[in-house]
């Protein structure tokens, strides 16, 4: 938890920002009487490789770029966890990995103490007339939360449809890589799960609801197996497709603690051996532009249905990928690459087209800011910040870093000029974004950078919560 004093700083902005935002919904919320409608839209394992940040010169996501260009992106926007489970639970309880004790997949966040009967996201907008659906992922799997919602498809115990898989795997070779597999998977697009969870959701928007909406359509790839049909790969042939930039001595100067999150003799070592590295980043790129179809296609129902005017749309990702970098994959890790994901919201009467806004922020900001925009009763309890006055200007004055955990006491804090990282045995990483974006050089042992550290370290939590029982 941050110090008194900040929060209670905090607690104030986000009180007076309420006050601000009932005028500008006034045109939202006139279709539906009172309220806007929410589209809440999460992409699982999104890093930065898409067409608006720039994090991947061949990839290709015209849909979500012109989402994008429909509202404000946020292109510094970081995870509260570098995990499903952890950053799904603290996204839709407000509630920080630090204060529940929820920092692994294997954390069942309802065991948490405090969050045990904390009202979730669609809880509240339930309370507040709102009927809540959904489908696809948008808790981690093993955890859905049957209280969250009205209703949801495939069924509340099963949030997310299977997808069809190949008969001989792995593709890639890799023996006992479970679903660290790539490949072309000959099935219509149709048998896809995420196009089947796009199909439920159009039909959603082509009905009448009685109540306004807060409607959640959780996509799963670019999550593994990165098995997608045949014609999305053919968008990146393998000879062009180009690698991340690697410095192979990167983990030189990282501490034993972030070697050990790297594991670069597991996964990276793996894909040199079978020579993977190319065919597994077009895999992840021909995932990426599988999902981004499935978007298209609910953003395109959206426009031509009775809501297109009186709803928020929010899409997220719930973290950042490695491939390859600080020879790590996936995510698990405190570097900007599993830690930056995607975030962009589209508010009717609030926001402008073709706004961008780089500030530093959190995807635990997203709570606070849907009740800003829709009007509900706020509540202190969340540890995120409204986000509604970069909504209204992205370029006002915004001091908050991020701040990003992974396991108990590993945090990072990213201010937009530096990523800090503190272990959990006090080891640290301190990088100078401005001139080196790959976090390639660790500055953490210059006596003439203490006092940057210092004022970075005043964002790390007091309390971290033990972990919570399995
Ligand atoms: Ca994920
Ligand atoms: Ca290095």
């Amino acid at each position: 938890m941050f110090t008194s004093s900040r929060r209670t700083f905090l607690k104030s902005l986000a009180l007076g920002s309420v006050s601000l935002a009932l005028p500008g919904m006034r045109c939202a919320s006139r279709a539906t009487g009172n309220k806007p409608n929410v589209l809440f839209i999460a992409i699982d394992d999104l890093n930065d490789w898409v067409g608006c940040l720039g994090g991947h010169p061949d990839t290709l996501t015209p849909n979500i770029d012109r989402l994008a260009q429909r509202g404000v992106l946020f292109s510094n926007a970081f995870c509260a966890a570098p995990a499903c489970n952890p950053s799904r639970a603290a996204l839709m309880t407000g509630i920080r990995p630090s204060t529940s004790g929820v920092y692994l997949n294997a954390h069942p966040w309802r065991n948490s103490p405090v969050l045990k009967d904390a009202v979730t996201l669609p809880q509240h907008f339930m309370a507040h007339g709102y009927k809540a659906v959904a489908s696809g992922k948008i808790y981690h799997g093993r955890f859905p939360d049957p209280p969250s919602w009205d209703e949801y498809w495939p069924s509340q115990q099963k949030n997310k449809p299977d997808d069809p898989v190949p008969p001989d795997r792995p593709l890639n070779g890799i023996p006992k890589t479970a679903h660290f597999d790539w490949g072309p998977m000959d099935v219509p697009p149709q048998e896809m799960g995420d196009w089947q969870v796009a199909d439920w959701v159009i039909n959603q928007l082509g009905q009448k609801h009685d109540k306004p909406l807060f409607l959640g359509c959780g996509f799963f790839r670019p999550h593994l197996p990165w098995y997608v049909p045949p014609k999305y790969f053919e968008k990146f042939p393998l000879d062009k497709v180009r690698l991340p930039n690697v410095k192979d001595d990167d983990l030189d100067d990282v501490p034993e603690a972030g070697v050990k999150m790297a594991k670069p003799h597991r996964d990276h070592a793996n894909v040199l051996k079978h020579g993977q590295w190319r065919k597994a980043v077009q895999s992840y790129l021909a995932s990426i532009s599988f999902t981004d179809e499935c978007l298209g296609r609910v953003i395109d129902a959206l426009d031509n249905s009775e809501y297109r005017d009186n709803t928020v749309i929010v899409l997220w990702s719930d973290h950042g990928w490695h491939l390859g970098e600080k020879l790590h994959w996936r995510k698990f890790a405190l570097w900007e690459e599993a830690t930056h994901n995607v975030l962009m919201m589209v508010a009717p009467g609030v926001t402008k087209a073709g706004g961008r806004c780089e500030s530093t922020v959190s995807l635990m900001d997203i709570y606070p800011t849907l009740i800003d925009l829709c009007g509900l009763s706020p509540k202190p309890e969340l540890e995120g910040n409204s986000l509604l006055p970069l909504l209204k200007d992205p370029a006002a004055k915004w001091d908050k870093p991020a701040l990003t955990t992974h396991g108990r006491e590993n945090h990072t804090v990213r201010s937009k000029d530096w990523r800090y990282i503190r272990y959990a045995d006090g080891s640290e990483e301190l990088y100078d974004r401005n001139n080196d974006e790959m976090e390639w050089n660790n500055l953490t042992a210059k006596q003439e950078y203490a006092g940057i550290k210092k004022e970075l370290a005043k964002w790390l939590p007091e309390v971290n919560a033990p972990d919570v029982e399995i």
